[in-house]
Parts: structure tokens; sequence; C-alpha cells
């Protein structure tokens, strides 16, 4: 498949690019952090959405390579950024399978020079689907660097609440979707109310994905939501424009 061997030679090569969407204090409203989304520079097909070539590359094999490629990066390019600002890095679940994840944070943050309190990774639940003694000793072992777990997609996924009992994380995300149908139902409010309030039951942090309006960032502040991302105040950007997003945000 032509698809295949593009992405092999595109991982080979770095043909990537991180793009950041910022994450920002609801009380403020000035940006805590940035999450680095991958796209593909394809040749012929122009720039792809993760969500087209992450999948694939969990398929044949190359996830590693390529989120090592965005670990190292990301903690490159954000130790540029003002010293306040974290970066939060997504790593797919099949990272956690090989055992090149942890050298390569250890790496990445001493060649960057990036203080690991900067580093976010945001794991999704099926992360925790299979808790290995391996896969815990792992989390341990980033935990003890000093480098931020994040719980992403928050509500997607299956048994929460008991990954949440079993391991400790420093931040919540609640899964956009929450977030989107929240003014529409009452439900959904609930579930929101009660996610926060479990987050601060257990110690952690909570973000809101996908705040479009100014409604919804009014719904999720009234609820005590710390951090919010979302179009409202920034769709993804290149790594060349985070300099002016700070100006107007930082
Ligand atoms: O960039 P976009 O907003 O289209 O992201 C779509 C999906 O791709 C999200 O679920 C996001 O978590 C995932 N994604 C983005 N960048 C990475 C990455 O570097 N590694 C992994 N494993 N997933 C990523
Ligand atoms: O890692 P995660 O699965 O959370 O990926 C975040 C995804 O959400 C990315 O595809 C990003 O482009 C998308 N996203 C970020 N903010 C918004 C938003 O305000 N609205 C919508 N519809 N999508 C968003
Ligand atoms: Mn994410
Ligand atoms: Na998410």
């Amino acid at each position: 498949r032509q698809m295949e061997q593009d992405l092999r030679h595109a991982v080979a090569n770095g043909d990537l690019q991180l793009f950041y969407q910022p994450l920002v204090d609801m009380k403020t409203r000035k940006i805590v952090a940035f999450e680095a989304l991958v796209r593909w520079l394809h040749p012929t097909f122009g720039m792809l959405p993760p969500d087209v070539f992450i999948p694939l590359a969990e398929e044949i094999n190359v996830i590693d390579q390529l989120g090592n490629w965005v670990i190292r990066t990301a903690c490159a390019q954000a130790a540029q950024w003002p010293c306040g600002i974290a970066v939060a890095v997504n790593v797919s679940p099949l990272q956690f399978r090989e055992t090149s994840l942890l050298p390569t944070i250890i790496n990445a943050l001493s060649s960057s020079g990036l203080a690991p309190r900067r580093l976010e990774l945001e794991l999704t639940e099926s992360t925790l689907l299979n808790q290995s003694d391996d896969l815990m000793r792992t989390l341990s072992s980033i935990r003890d660097l000093g480098v931020k777990l994040a719980m992403d997609d928050f509500g997607t996924g299956y048994s929460s609440l008991s990954y949440l009992e079993r391991f400790r994380f420093d931040k919540i995300k609640i899964d956009k979707k929450f977030i989107q149908s929240m003014s529409a139902s009452v439900e959904t409010s609930a579930i929101v109310s009660a996610i926060i309030n479990l987050s601060q039951t257990i110690g952690a942090r909570t973000t809101a994905e996908g705040i479009e309006t100014e409604e919804q960032f009014d719904q999720i502040s009234e609820r005590g939501c710390n951090q919010g991302q979302g179009y409202l105040f920034s769709r993804p950007v290149a790594a060349t424009e985070i300099g002016a997003l700070i100006d107007d945000y930082g």
C-alpha cells in the first residue's frame, strides 16, 4: 500500500510538523500550556491531520518512532517558550509496549533543558485497560521524573473511575463532546459538574476541551474547572505563530 510506504518514509525523514493549541487558565485567560498536535506534510496530499495517520502508524508499528520524534521536538520547542508555559504531548497506548518511551523522555528533557514539570503526557483511558506491572512501573518512573500525567478525553472510555483510583493523575481533560452538549442537556451539565468535583476530590486539575463559545466558557467557569482549551481561544497553530499568541494571551 502506497500510503503505508509514504508514512514509513515520512517518519524516517521527519516530514512531520507539530501544531500547538493553547490551554488557558479559566480565571485569567492567560496561556498556561500548549498541546502538541502532530501533522504530516504529505508530498501530494498536503497537510494531513493525525486521525488519518496515527491509526496507520499504530498498525504498521512506526508509532514508537513517530511518538519519540514528537516528544523530542515538543521538548526542544517548549524550551524556547516563557518558563511558566508547559507543553502537553499525546501518547499512544502502544508506546507503553516498548522500552524506548522512558529513555526517550529522559533524553528529550536533558538535551532540551526543559524542566520536567513543564512536560505533560496525555494518556487515553485505553492505555490503562491492561494494567500490567510493566505499565504501572513505567508510569511511576515517568512521575518520579517530575513529568505530569493527564487523562485525555475523559468520559469517552470505560471504567474511568477505577482507573482514577488505581493511578493518580495530575489532570483530567473533559472530552469536548460533554462541553458541547452541556447547554442542551441538564444531564450532561450534571456529568460535567460531577467530573470536576471528582477531580478535585482526587487532587487533580481539570481542563475542559472544545470550548467554542462564551456561553460554554461561563458554564465551565462557574463549575470551577481550572483550564480551558478550544477554538474560542485559538485553533492549533504552527510553532512560528506561538510568539504572537503569547503576546495576546500571555
Ligand atoms: O490535531 P487534531 O486536533 O486533529 O487531533 C486529532 C487527534 O489526534 C486527537 O485525538 C489527538 O489526541 C491525536 N493526536 C494528535 N497529535 C498526536 C500525537 O502526537 N500522538 C498521538 N498518539 N496522538 C496525537
Ligand atoms: O488529544 P485530543 O483527542 O483531545 O485532541 C484534541 C482535538 O480536538 C484536536 O483534533 C483538536 O483540533 C480538536 N479541538 C480543539 N479545540 C476544539 C474546539 O473548540 N472544537 C472542536 N470541534 N474541536 C476542537
Ligand atoms: Mn489530547
Ligand atoms: Na481530548
